[in-house]
């Protein structure tokens, strides 16, 4: 069974938003026509205290409770079942989904009989390429939508290598266009 993981796809990751990823926005068409196609969406949430030592990588972004953090408006999130919080503690990045501190990532999937999961949504040098690691790890068969999809690029190039080492730890590249 095919699960679809939504990652960080929140206003501050997106254009005009405090850590805005180039062309974040562009993954919401893509994302809101692929979830009608599986029996299970769950989505992360970057989900930051006001002081965090994350603040001192990055500028302040997705506080929990702000508009930062809500969902980007135009993501059809009434489709997604379960939100997965991260990042909430003052010491920890939590950049994967499966470091989320409300519920448990791979317990939930694995209680819904998921046992492909397709992962996309933002950032993918960030937080897609650690929850996408960490899916492998937790024995999820693990896709990466590339098309949905965008990264910080911090460093020219940073997005390429992370899809570069997450295909090398297993993960199956796919366009949406090729997902039955
Ligand atoms: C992310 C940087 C800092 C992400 C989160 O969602 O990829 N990136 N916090
Ligand atoms: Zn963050």
């Amino acid at each position: 069974m095919k699960g679809l993981l939504v990652v960080d796809v929140q206003n501050d990751f997106c254009p005009g938003g405090s850590l805005a990823v180039p062309g974040g926005d562009k993954v919401v068409p893509v994302l809101n026509s692929l979830m009608k196609n599986f029996p299970v969406v769950v989505a992360s949430k970057d989900w930051h205290p006001h002081q965090t030592v994350h603040f001192t990588k990055w500028p302040v972004h997705c506080v929990h409770n702000t508009k930062g953090a809500e969902f980007h408006p135009d993501l059809e999130s009434e489709r997604i079942q379960q939100v997965f919080l991260k990042g909430t503690g003052n010491k920890d990045d939590g950049y994967s989904a499966y470091e989320a501190t409300n519920l448990d990532l791979a317990r939930y999937l694995k209680e819904k009989g998921i046992d492909e999961l397709y992962v996309a949504g933002l950032a993918t040098d960030y937080c897609v390429r650690a929850s996408a690691l960490d899916s492998v790890k937790n024995g999820f068969k693990t896709y990466l939508i590339t098309d949905a999809i965008a990264a910080v690029d911090l460093k020219a190039g940073d997005g390429e290598a992370a899809i570069e080492e997450m295909k090398k730890a297993g993960v199956t590249l796919v366009h949406s266009g090729d997902i039955a």
